[in-house]
């Protein structure tokens, strides 16, 4: 075991002396949360940054999706991923949605359209696919199917910040997007999260949701409840903004030598990018174990990284049709989900932050490297 410990992620931060300025500030003010002038800007800027129409701050990636369905109002059966976070089968099911799971397709490792349409009925209201690793879908099918079948469409974009596709952002696909902004998301606001919407009527409906549903001091228009960002996590992100492309160079030099060094390994492969993916922020760098090929398992590759103090992740391993809680619906049978049943045993991600150093990506390609046979 090494003396050092290097971990799959760690957050990037902006300089401590920066943030105080802005803590000065929320300190003097003594306003800390409900739509703050920090909150407000974040808002504004990121919506500007990311080249969307309007963005609703959330405390995490999680409140954010479950307030997305309620605001489209969605009921009955959503079709979604099992390979994911567990998070996004979640938040279905905190809001008495049934879950359907549809297998994913073998080289980008997100939801596959073929199988989404075979798994509609009359119940079916929504789409919940997840752009994994911040690779987009195959959103003009999904939209395509969406518009014939009248369902809509939520993308779950928690690793997708900052990602584009063919000139636009991955984000201004589908009805609604999420994003999240954990400590361990390429931008991350300590905890944070999102969501995107393309209209200022929606935009309305959703501050009003996240504020209990008040809409004005005495009216509550539904349900609502508590979901919103305080001043410090905005304060945080505005600051995060203004590095956000420096990191992302950062991230794809480091996949760039991850690449180059473990490319000729027999039974290692990586993710392949989605045709028409720009500015891609390397959230994850999943490799793929072929235990025939390479000689060992996948996990005995994991377990031996670990002992030398490198701490790679299984994501997403078990799938979300695996854990006990889901394995009794009919679509987490593994005749249903055969792609996502392998490649669910196959994944590794390696470490990449910012400032993880390159001799560290050297040394454990060179780890991989030897490993194998
Ligand atoms: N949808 C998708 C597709 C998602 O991936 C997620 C979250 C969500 C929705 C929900 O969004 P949020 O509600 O979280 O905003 C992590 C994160 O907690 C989770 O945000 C993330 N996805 C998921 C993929 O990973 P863990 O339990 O694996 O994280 P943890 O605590 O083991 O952290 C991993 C490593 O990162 C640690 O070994 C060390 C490092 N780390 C972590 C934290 C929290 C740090 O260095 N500093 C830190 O503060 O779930």
């Amino acid at each position: 075991m090494n003396d050092k410990e290097i971990f799959v992620t760690q957050p990037t931060l902006p300089d401590l002396n920066e943030y105080i300025m802005y803590l000065k500030d929320i300190w003097e003010s003594k306003i800390l949360t409900n739509n703050g002038k920090y909150h407000q800007q974040l808002e504004k800027k990121m919506a500007n940054f990311l080249g969307v129409k309007h963005i609703a701050l959330f405390a995490n990636g999680t409140l954010a999706l479950l307030t997305a369905l309620q605001v489209l109002k969605i009921t009955g059966e959503v079709i979604t991923t099992p390979y994911s976070f567990v998070a996004t089968t979640n938040a279905l099911w905190w809001n008495n949605l049934k879950p359907i799971f549809v297998d994913i397709d073998s080289v980008y490792g997100n939801i596959d359209p073929k199988a989404i349409e075979e798994a509609i009925t009359p119940q079916t209201t929504a789409i919940v696919p997840v752009h994994v690793y911040g690779n987009p879908c195959n959103v003009e099918h999904i939209q395509e199917i969406a518009d014939t079948y009248g369902l809509k469409v939520i993308y779950d974009g928690a690793h997708t910040f900052g990602n584009n596709y063919k000139g636009t952002s991955i984000l201004n696909f589908g009805d609604l997007s999420i994003l999240s902004f954990h400590a361990t998301k390429t931008y991350n606001t300590m905890e944070g999260g999102a969501i995107v919407c393309h209209d200022e009527k929606t935009k309305q409906r959703i501050d009003y949701l996240k504020n209990f549903g008040f809409a004005g001091e005495t009216k509550v228009m539904a349900p609502g409840i508590n979901s919103k960002m305080n001043e410090m996590q905005a304060a945080l992100g505005l600051l995060q903004l203004k590095h956000h492309r420096s990191n992302t160079e950062k991230r794809q030099y480091i996949a760039k030598i991850y690449k180059n060094r473990l490319t000729d390994i027999d039974g290692i492969s990586f993710l392949l990018e989605y045709p028409g993916l720009e500015n891609y922020n390397y959230s994850y760098f999943p490799i793929f174990v072929d235990e025939k090929k390479y000689g060992k398992s996948r996990d005995d590759l994991y377990f031996y990284l670990k002992k030398q103090g490198i701490n790679g992740r299984r994501y997403f391993y078990p799938l979300i049709s695996q854990f006990p809680i889901y394995r009794g619906l009919t679509s987490s049978r593994p005749g249903n989900l055969p792609v996502a049943e392998k490649m669910t045993e196959k994944v590794i991600c390696l470490p990449i932050y910012t400032d993880l150093e390159l001799e560290d990506v050297k040394k454990i390609s060179g780890i991989i490297n030897a490993f194998a046979g």
